[in-house]
């Protein structure tokens, strides 16, 4: 068979496998219908079905098991040439482990194709069965045969008001039956039934696959046929970006700081540490420094530990957080449980801790010093960062008692006769 959209030579499966034939004829479905092999998206996910993309010379997309539909409904959604095709491989144990994935495609009319590959079983992980496995049908890890009828995958699909519903049995030539899914508009999808040599085979030795559908109950028809336009996004060209929005922190202060500066502050939830974070951020900022802050802190966001990695560089920088911190800043106990594995393996740096704590063990230099007396509890965290910047002469304290000065992100202090101090 001549081929256009697959490379030359064998493609990846056991002799005889049923996703051969698939692969083929939408070769030639894809060859009758004229598409430009780059308008082509293949979204495949994982099963011996997914394997095919290396075979492909078109645009090919892999995802985790059952999820190549939403996927490809993203893919679909955020494209804006309607000429583009998306089809998705999926296996029987995909569609049915993601099956809200592709009833919820079909529903919303994506648009994009789907080839099922229903070889009524799992053939990547050894043949257990799937939710569309017929009843009676054997595999090597149910060799008495499913005792559960397997569901018809095409009528739950059509009843979502799909625009084209079809199944085909996958023996000979089915590439005209594909090129019909293929050329409708919205939401398609075409069952084939296939056969898995490798465990289907030699677990229902002789097996028909066009009775073994049959005796399933399963028609061999089209069950939708609606034509209808597929989903299109409603784009707001108008709608303004939120960094747009987000005012630009004028440059007043000049930072002497020629490397990267890498702090991590932890304390308490509740006591400010995220808020304080935020502010030394703004404050390097403002001294002509990039800025990246990550929050970490548990679900229950009232107790335990806060912690903000901040880091500070003259040179852009493209990643938050590092487990390798130059600064750490501990301001009460469930800091210190936080941070406990991170500095025991320290080896170079500085730990700044509060004095009420236990000092730990650590090749860092820790020094000890009274946050929670001086400042309290809810502006320890503050009054440590101001300290860090003074100390380790990141960039001029004025540019964070600016910010401090103007009390919206701070607690009540006098924050210029405490920088004094510091
Ligand atoms: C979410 C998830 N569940 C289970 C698996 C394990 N797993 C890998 S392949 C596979 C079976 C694939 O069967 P099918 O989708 O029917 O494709 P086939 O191999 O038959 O082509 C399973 C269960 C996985 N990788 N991810
Ligand atoms: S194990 Fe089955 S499904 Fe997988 S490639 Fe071999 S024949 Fe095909």
């Amino acid at each position: 068979m001549h081929r256009e959209y697959l490379h030359e030579g064998a493609l990846p499966f056991c002799l005889g496998c049923g996703h051969t034939l698939i692969a083929e004829n939408i070769d030639k479905a894809l060859q009758s219908l004229n598409i430009p092999l780059l308008d082509v998206i293949l979204v495949t996910d994982i099963g011996c079905h997914g394997i095919i993309d290396k075979s492909f010379k078109t645009h090919t997309v892999h995802g985790l098991h059952g999820r190549s539909i939403a996927l490809a409904s993203g893919i679909s959604l955020s494209l804006t040439n309607p000429e583009k095709k998306v089809i998705v491989f999926i296996g029987d144990g995909g569609a049915t482990i993601g099956l809200q994935h592709l009833i919820d495609s079909a529903h919303k009319n994506f648009n994009l194709t789907v080839v099922l590959h229903n070889n009524m079983l799992y053939g990547m992980t050894g043949g257990q069965p799937s939710e569309l496995t017929p009843l009676g049908f054997k595999t090597p890890t149910l060799p008495e045969g499913n005792k559960i009828k397997g569901f018809d995958i095409c009528e739950v699909v059509a009843s979502t008001g799909a625009s084209y519903v079809s199944r085909v049995v996958g023996i000979g030539n089915i590439s005209e039956q594909l090129a019909e899914a293929l050329s409708r508009k919205g939401f398609s999808l075409i069952e084939v039934m296939e056969i898995c040599p490798s465990y289907a085979v030699k677990s229902n030795p002789g097996m028909k696959l066009r009775q073994v559908t049959e005796d399933a109950g399963l028609s061999v028809k089209v069950y939708a046929d609606h034509n209808i336009e597929g989903f299109r996004p409603e784009i707001k060209s108008e709608t303004q970006s939120l960094i747009d929005t987000m005012p630009v922190i004028p440059v007043g202060y000049r930072s002497e700081r020629s490397v990267p500066a890498k702090i991590l502050i932890a304390g308490s939830a509740g006591e400010g540490v995220q808020s304080a974070a935020e502010l030394f951020a703004r404050a390097a900022i403002a001294s002509g420094l990039n800025v990246t802050k990550k929050g970490s802190y548990p679900v229950t966001v009232g107790i335990g530990f806060s912690a903000s990695d901040i880091i500070l560089s003259p040179d852009p920088i493209q990643y938050t957080g590092s487990p390798d911190p130059d600064y750490v800043i501990i301001t009460s106990t469930d800091g210190l449980e936080y941070t406990a594995g991170l500095i025991k393996k320290m080896n170079h740096g500085v730990v700044y801790l509060d004095e009420s704590l236990p000092t730990p063990e650590t090749k860092a230099t820790v020094v000890r010093i009274d946050y929670r007396k001086t400042a309290g509890a809810r502006n320890a965290a503050i009054y440590s960062l101001l300290g860090l910047a003074k100390r380790e002469k990141l960039f001029p304290t004025e540019a964070m008692l600016d910010i401090l000065n103007q009390g919206k992100l701070s607690g009540k202090a006098d924050w210029n006769k405490m920088a004094e101090g510091i």
